[in-house]
């Protein structure tokens, strides 16, 4: 891949925050270490012919034994911000007491990233429901909504007083129709009507978990994160006009919406019928999932390219492509997308500071003779997308942060560990880390636009 994308770190405000992000799952291994017990994840990993190659996420990255290393590797990046996720099976157990030990790791893991000058920014919920909230119904099933604002609560409570920044999920789009709807990723089930309630489920524990995290957590500011997609036809005709509004309205409206209006789009509920069961919504839902935010976390991979017959999680090869380079999960390479879809967040719903909270590309990287680590694709990629961001701001999106995805290669999902997108190359046969020239290129534009010393 060739972009040729000039940015400068004078582009970016002092106060522009600078990261990387990192999921439970696909870092930490240990799954069965300090009592934690399964997640849909473990068991989606077991069952054969779900993730490529059979990989799972017991071991990873070993972030759970190695933190101490991986923060270090943080602030020899120049990180002013670090974002990672709580597994929920960790800290609490299936008859939902505190597990000491697990919301422990949370804890150090907190005080290490303090001691390197880094902020921590913790999302509760990345994809990891355990098992026995999923065989009680799982996202479909109504009381899972109110279990997350328990973890909301515990997690606000013991690390509030030094975590400045908490986001209830992460990319509820996924959570709902990759996992229920076309069943790619965990618990793997395949019902369109499931997929629809479990969204709104995880919108209502968005809004459930906001009120948790600012009863226990009253000085943290509190965001969500979405993976929003411009979207556009094909090739133009009013079918195309009618897939572009169909596919925006689900993947992008259904969750910004309810969050920041405090209503679901018409079109939408018009176009789903019947798979919104006459129960699903109930009087006060959408006042719930309506609180005040302090930021919106955005992650941006690439754009929705679509025909006349697309439709979100069916993953039917209605999407197309519109001729970009592609990376090695086959996601077209399409920055003007990103500094689209700030704008437009900007212009239709005002005044909330846009941080993203992933961006990011999967490669094929060279592991030379010396064991440097080549990626330039990955450089590329990085530099395209943070030239997208100037261009926004330049546009008036407020767009105040940026979180590289990922930290470090690591278990990604369904493709295990086949597709690499850190910052920071991880050999899976040693655990041993090598920070690749993309890394070496962020850190150092970042200690520019921080105006720090090198270490
Ligand atoms: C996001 N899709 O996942 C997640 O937040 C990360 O955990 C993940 O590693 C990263 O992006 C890269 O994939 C997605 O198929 C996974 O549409 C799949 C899809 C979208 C986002």
């Amino acid at each position: 891949m060739l972009v040729d994308a000039a940015v400068r770190p004078e582009e970016f405000p002092p106060d522009f925050v600078w990261g990387a992000a990192t999921a439970s799952y696909q870092i930490e291994g240990a799954a069965t270490l300090g009592g934690r017990t399964p997640s849909i994840w473990d068991t989606f990993c077991a069952e054969p012919g779900r993730v490529v190659g059979g990989d799972t996420g017991d071991v990873a990255c070993d972030h759970y034994h190695r933190y101490g290393e991986d923060v270090g590797l943080m602030r020899t990046l120049g990180l002013a911000a670090y974002r990672f996720s709580v597994s929920w099976s960790r800290v609490l157990t299936p008859s939902g007491e505190v597990n000491a030990d697990g919301l422990g790791f949370y804890d150090r893991l907190v005080d290490e990233v303090l001691a390197a000058g880094i902020d921590p920014w913790v999302t509760l919920y990345h994809w990891d429901l355990p098992q026995h909230l999923e065989d009680a119904g799982g996202w479909p099933a109504r009381d899972t909504a109110a279990r997350l604002a328990e973890l909301a609560a515990v997690v606000g409570g013991r690390l509030g007083d030094r975590v400045g920044h908490f986001i209830t999920l992460n990319e509820p789009w996924c959570a709902a129709f990759l996992g229920y709807g076309n069943g790619i990723h965990a618990p793997g089930r395949h019902s369109a009507a499931d997929a629809v309630a479990a969204s709104h489920h995880l919108n209502l524990a968005h809004g459930l978990s906001v009120q948790a995290l600012r009863a226990a957590a009253p000085d943290a500011l509190v965001g969500t994160t979405l993976n929003l997609y411009p979207v556009t036809a094909a090739f133009p005709g009013a079918d195309s006009e009618d897939a572009v509004r169909r596919i925006d309205g689900l993947q992008n409206r259904w969750f910004l919406d309810p969050a920041l209006l405090g209503s679901y789009p018409d079109d939408v509920l018009a176009d789903l019928g019947a798979l919104v069961a006459p129960t699903l919504i109930q009087d006060g839902d959408l006042g719930t999932i309506h609180q005040p935010l302090d930021f919106l976390g955005i992650n941006y991979y690439t754009r929705h390219v679509v025909r006349p017959s697309a439709y979100p999680g069916t993953n039917a090869g209605e999407f197309t492509h519109r001729g970009l380079p592609t990376a090695a999960n086959g996601w077209e390479v399409d920055p003007e997308g990103l500094t689209e879809i700030l704008v437009r967040v900007a212009r239709d719903y005002p005044a909330l500071p846009l941080f993203i909270t992933e961006n990011g590309s999967a490669w094929d990287d060279t592991v030379e003779a010396d064991g440097s680590v080549v990626d330039a694709d990955r450089l590329a990629y990085l530099a395209a997308h943070l030239a997208a961001c100037a261009r926004a701001r330049e546009q008036g999106a407020d767009v105040a942060g940026y979180f590289a995805w990922s930290l470090l290669d690591n278990f990604e999902w369904a493709e295990g560990y086949a597709m690499r997108f850190g910052l920071v190359h991880v050999d899976f046969a040693t655990q041993r880390r090598t920070v690749k020239a993309s890394g070496e290129w962020y850190g150092r534009f970042v200690r520019a636009a921080r105006d720090i010393l090198s270490p």
